[in-house]
């Protein structure tokens, strides 16, 4: 199968019963009378382009802050991909995938912030380049993330990120390794707005979350195949946040759909991954995968937070459920990150 061929998944051991005690969310009383505007990559501001590109190197070479540190982590970078590697069983094929994601992104926000940068994130508007993904400004050397990577690791070679490390990943393990990618212009295609426009047609949330999953943000991953196109540890490459502040923004006009405010209160599905699924876009379930990309190692166990936090001990996904950044801010509730303009969030993509 081409999706198997191209981009390389793996899952390990579920995570369930990891020692971890969740603290108490912050619960935000905030109103937001003037969201933050998102702009498409496209349309940012020069000075805001290599502000935001100067924040991210500096994450990519300073060092870790986290005490205790999480597993394998050097560099403040690492402790946000860190982050996706440890969450990785309970953030992918399961109803946690869109709000995990939106959190996550406010965490990288915060570290960006850190590094002096107080404008927006941006999303990139892949409808706008689909299908020519290459030649979209996000690759641009000096304003954008830089090019496709080259040589045998497909390392990228220009731009801002060039010759920096990663130390996260692959999968589970924690190695030295270059940001990279590769671009695939013809998997981009469905990225396009035709193909947008039919994710967005379910009528609940379930439905919603798997066409968004399986359809742009899958293929947006195979056609740039961050960090070889590991799932775990994708976020490795700068571009990662790009792609999946495009992702929010599906998942937020979805919700803006329906004017009633029902889809800001409708969750669904699991809060762990399914071992005899595991990433669903694998096919073979966990323990397939595992073979190939190996298992949760004791560090990254001892890590990952208890996937039903929140949830009264079920395994299905409530507004409830506590998302954690292994303090680099406070926790946050699902219910929290429903609404980009509820308070705990004030943002709009324009
Ligand atoms: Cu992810």
């Amino acid at each position: 199968m081409l999706r198997s061929v191209l981009l390389v998944f793996l899952a390990g051991g579920l995570t369930l019963g990891a020692p971890y005690t969740a603290k108490t969310t912050t619960v935000t009383s905030t109103t937001c009378t003037t969201p933050q505007k998102r702009p498409s990559w496209h349309d940012m501001t020069e000075t805001n382009k290599k502000a935001y590109l100067a924040a991210n190197r500096c994450l990519l070479t300073s060092p870790a802050k986290l005490k205790p540190g999480l597993p394998g982590a050097k560099t403040r970078w690492d402790e946000l991909v860190s982050l996706h590697q440890i969450h990785a069983l309970q953030i992918h094929t399961t109803g946690q995938f869109l709000p995990y994601h939106r959190y996550y992104l406010k965490i990288f926000e915060n570290l960006l912030q850190e590094c002096g940068y107080n404008g927006p994130l941006a999303y990139w508007d892949e409808t706008r380049d689909a299908g020519k993904f290459s030649s979209s400004p996000v690759f641009d050397t000096t304003t954008g993330f830089g090019g496709s990577g080259k040589g045998a690791q497909n390392c990228v070679q220009d731009g801002p990120f060039a010759n920096l490390t990663v130390n996260i990943g692959p999968g589970f393990k924690s190695q030295p390794r270059c940001v990279n990618r590769r671009i695939t212009n013809a998997l981009s295609g469905q990225c396009g707005s035709s193909y947008v426009a039919t994710a967005l047609k379910g009528d609940t949330y379930e439905k919603a979350l798997d066409a968004i999953y399986s359809g742009p943000h899958l293929f947006g991953h195979m056609a740039l195949a961050m960090m070889d196109g590991d799932s775990i540890t994708s976020s490795g490459d700068p571009l990662f946040f790009l792609h999946h502040s495009f992702v929010d923004k599906m998942w937020w006009d979805w919700q803006s759909k329906d004017t009633t405010g029902k889809r800001l209160k409708e969750i669904g599905g699991l809060n762990a991954q399914d071992p005899a699924v595991g990433f669903s876009e694998f096919p073979g379930g966990m323990e397939v995968e595992s073979a190939m990309w190996g298992k949760p190692t004791a560090a990254i166990l001892a890590a990952t937070p208890d996937p039903a936090s929140g949830d009264n001990g079920g395994k299905l996904l409530t507004l409830g459920h506590i998302m954690s950044s292994g303090g680099i801010i406070p926790n946050a509730t699902v219910a929290e990150v429903m609404d980009i303009k509820g308070g705990y969030l004030c943002y709009e993509y324009v």
